[in-house]
């Protein structure tokens, strides 16, 4: 029998080797990564692993899809739901973008602590939005959904393999191994020649679009090894000749502790695609959509320290605009230096990042009795405080990612009112609790504290 857990692992290192062939530039990517990490390990020993095994973190790895309908999403979350990975969080791209990003998005990601330890393999996931009339019209909108509603981008076999696991929560070694064959296949490149007009018209509404509604299967657009040092990776990659981005997404590199997500990645790649013209003939032709992004996580944040995120990243916009010539990494750094607390200590005192407690074992054993509150229990050594890594994304840096990788700015009317998705719009359209992830790194931060007041015998004394 083989686990849910097992599946999951197997189907990221799948995945991996799958997009290795397809997209060489990942495989140096995945090299690059290790050996940054081997040497952040020999540098800094054990403080290396603060934010997770050295184990989890080289296996770890995020893909990131686009699916076309609320059906289609729907049978990726019955995938998904195989492998023990259930979506967290709702991303609106379409406000987070200033060019055409018609999607909305969730992530589908373990979310108990030990099978995040066992294999953290999580998926970005993003659905086209033809109902937004910003993007299209009333007559491309009809002619893209019949296109979507067309296509099968996965087949039944593997769909009632996906149900079977996940209520089983196991399957037998043959049913595994065809569930995984059927699983990785359904991600890859399709060699059937792309209709060129039709990829062509959605093109000029969207890349991402076309990308997603101008071919009849779904691909893994990227996927994301985990490196502990972003800006030596950056460096490095350059070095080799691999055109990154501009930029690292997200939080500058600054002297305080990491926190939240940092991301970059290397300019997507031309493919050699077979396509079909008006007249029926297939030419070779070229598209560019699959890149390679690599990203660094911190510490989760909680609501307060995501408004202050936020907040950040408006000023550092202002301060940018209101001095063009400056850089705009150096801008944030001094801002983060003003703004944020630049311990462990102090963010979890101020509430503003997530940790779990744990009883110290060099306690004091003199008799006393222990104080009440973390803040004291801490202060004199009763417990320590373990950060709680970010396990989820950031909208404004997807945004970045899916933007820095677009041939054109797409078109966009701003002048019509856009169609509402929300959280609970998705969990309707997908039939499961699309979860709150600030509610899942509070309740694993609350559950230490609870066992913490057990062990210590405060009597839920503890506040
Ligand atoms: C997803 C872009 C977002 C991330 O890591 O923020 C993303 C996409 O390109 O489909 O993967
Ligand atoms: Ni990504």
């Amino acid at each position: 029998m083989i686990s849910q857990w097992q599946l999951r692992a197997a189907f990221a290192a799948r995945l991996s080797d799958m997009y290795g062939r397809e997209v060489p530039a990942y495989t140096t990517l995945v090299d690059v990564s290790r050996e940054v990490n081997e040497d952040v390990l020999r540098a800094q020993g054990a403080d290396a692993e603060r934010l997770g095994s050295i184990s989890r973190v080289t296996a770890e790895r995020h893909g990131a899809i686009r699916v076309g309908t609320p059906d289609e999403l729907r049978q990726v979350a019955r995938i998904f739901g195989a492998l023990g990975m259930r979506p967290v969080g709702f991303y609106d791209l379409r406000e987070a973008a200033a060019s055409a990003v018609p999607v909305v998005s969730t992530a589908f990601r373990p979310v108990d602590g030990d099978e995040l330890a066992r294999n953290p393999f999580r998926v970005f996931t993003s659905m086209l939005t033809p109902a937004d009339p910003r993007f299209f019209d009333a007559d491309l909108r009809s002619r893209l959904e019949a296109f979507l509603s067309a296509r099968e981008l996965f087949p039944p076999e593997l769909l009632a393999l996906a149900d079977r696991a996940e209520s089983e929560r196991e399957l037998l070694d043959a049913d595994a191994e065809r569930f995984l064959q059927l699983a990785v296949r359904a991600f890859e490149l399709s060699t059937e020649p792309v209709d060129k007009a039709w990829y062509e018209t959605l093109e000029k509404v969207s890349a991402v679009a076309a990308d997603i509604g101008g071919v009849r299967s779904t691909h893994i657009n990227h996927l994301t090894p985990r490196v502990l040092d972003i800006d030596e990776l950056y460096r490095r990659m350059t070095e080799r000749g691999i055109e990154m981005i501009d930029t690292v997404q997200g939080p500058p590199n600054w002297k305080g502790p990491d926190l939240l997500l940092r991301q970059t990645s290397f300019r997507a790649l031309d493919e050699p695609r077979a396509m079909r013209t008006p007249d029926g003939t297939v030419i070779s032709g070229a598209l560019r959509v699959r890149f390679g992004e690599v990203e660094a996580r911190g510490i989760a944040v909680t609501p307060d320290g995501r408004a202050l995120y936020d907040r950040l990243l408006t000023l550092v916009d202002q301060e940018a605009r209101s001095h063009p010539g400056a850089d705009r990494a150096e801008l944030a750094r001094t801002l983060w230096s003003e703004h944020v607390p630049g311990t462990e200590q102090e963010l979890a005192a101020q509430e503003l990042a997530f940790f779990t407690y744990h009883v110290a074992p060099d306690r004091p054993r003199d008799g006393s009795r222990p104080p009440t509150d973390i803040g004291g229990l801490l202060a004199q050594g009763w417990i320590r405080a373990e950060p709680i890594v970010y396990e989820d994304f950031l909208p404004r840096s997807a945004a970045g990612i899916f933007q820095s990788n677009l041939s054109g700015e797409g078109s966009r009317d701003n002048d019509q009112e856009g169609a509402a998705y929300d959280s609970e719009w998705l969990s309707g359209a997908i039939e499961r609790e699309v979860l709150d992830p600030f509610a899942l790194y509070e309740q694993q931060q609350n559950r230490s504290i609870a066992h913490v007041a057990e062990e210590l015998e405060l009597d839920g004394a503890l506040g």
